[in-house]
């Protein structure tokens, strides 16, 4: 790398490169009008099946599995390449401008949701499921959840981007990622070692928080990164992310809102269980 002097004041130099640059800005806020299309259902789903994005889809798939017909939902894409983050309707309901945002219409006000850990507890407590009940089970799981919030912007926004995204492989920052995401994989590795689930036996949010992510990283290549950090090695989060991978609601939840991939595993929009066969 070469060395950097920063300046008394960081100013914004088009352009800084990487893949996604285009959307990268240091200010918020709308940039267009755009209204959100609305469908049926009470719950209204704006999203991307992104790891963050498919933690949604899979609650919700998994909450209609348990026979919860309150959680039928439209789910509509947001193309973040393509800037739909920044629409008005998009950031009324999340200023932060980032996907998944959900939209509950039983309310009145309707609620807003944004931040997918936030989205995944509210879920979980208005249909009582896939959340413990007594206070201690309850602290293990959103300590595990909220392990997930804080850790994957190292894998993705850190790892994955200066590996997979950056214009140039500098190796500083690689190792430095690369070092923490080893981490976190033993982390979950060890934990999984002795429990079936991140919480011990009931499969529940921290799961499925987690699994979007680690999920992704030992299964499915993400970043094209299995061999450089060895994944296979993580032999329990393999085998836990596996069984989570065969669960129904986790295969319909992961194909709403994807436009990448197999085109058999595609759904752009979800409006009915119909919508996937
Ligand atoms: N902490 C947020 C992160 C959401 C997030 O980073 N979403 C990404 C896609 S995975 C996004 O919308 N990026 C668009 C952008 O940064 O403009 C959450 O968990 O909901």
């Amino acid at each position: 790398m070469t060395d950097y002097v920063p300046p008394n004041v960081w100013k914004w130099e088009e352009p800084t490169g990487g893949k996604f640059e285009s959307i990268n800005r240091p200010t918020s806020g709308s940039q267009r009008t755009v209204e959100l299309p609305t469908g049926e259902h009470p719950l209204q789903l704006y999203s991307l099946a992104t790891p963050n994005g498919i933690k949604v889809t899979v609650l919700l798939e998994e909450l209609l599995e348990l026979g919860h017909e309150g959680a039928e939902y439209d789910a509509y894409q947001i193309r973040i390449t393509d800037g739909d983050q920044f629409g008005s309707g998009f950031v009324e309901l999340n200023p932060n401008s980032k996907i998944p945002v959900l939209l509950d219409r039983t309310t009145s006000p309707s609620t807003r949701i944004f931040e997918s850990g936030a989205i995944l507890i509210y879920l979980a407590e208005k249909f009582q499921s896939f959340i413990p009940i007594d206070l201690a089970s309850r602290a293990e799981c959103l300590s595990w959840l909220m392990w997930q919030m804080g850790s994957a912007p190292y894998l993705g926004g850190g790892f994955g981007h200066f590996y997979a995204y950056a214009p140039k492989k500098w190796q500083y920052p690689i190792d430095r990622y690369a070092m923490e995401v080893k981490r976190q994989l033993d982390v979950l590795d060890k934990n999984l070692s002795e429990r079936s689930y991140l919480c011990g036996d009931e499969y529940n949010i921290a799961d499925i928080a987690s699994y979007a992510w680690y999920g992704a990283l030992v299964l499915h290549n993400i970043y094209e990164a299995s061999e450089f950090l060895e994944v296979s090695s993580y032999k329990n989060v393999v085998r836990w992310a596996r069984e989570i991978e065969q669960r129904p609601g986790v295969m319909r939840g992961r194909r709403v809102n994807k436009t990448w991939g197999p085109e058999e595993l595609r759904l752009k929009e979800r409006h009915s269980a119909g919508d996937f066969d």
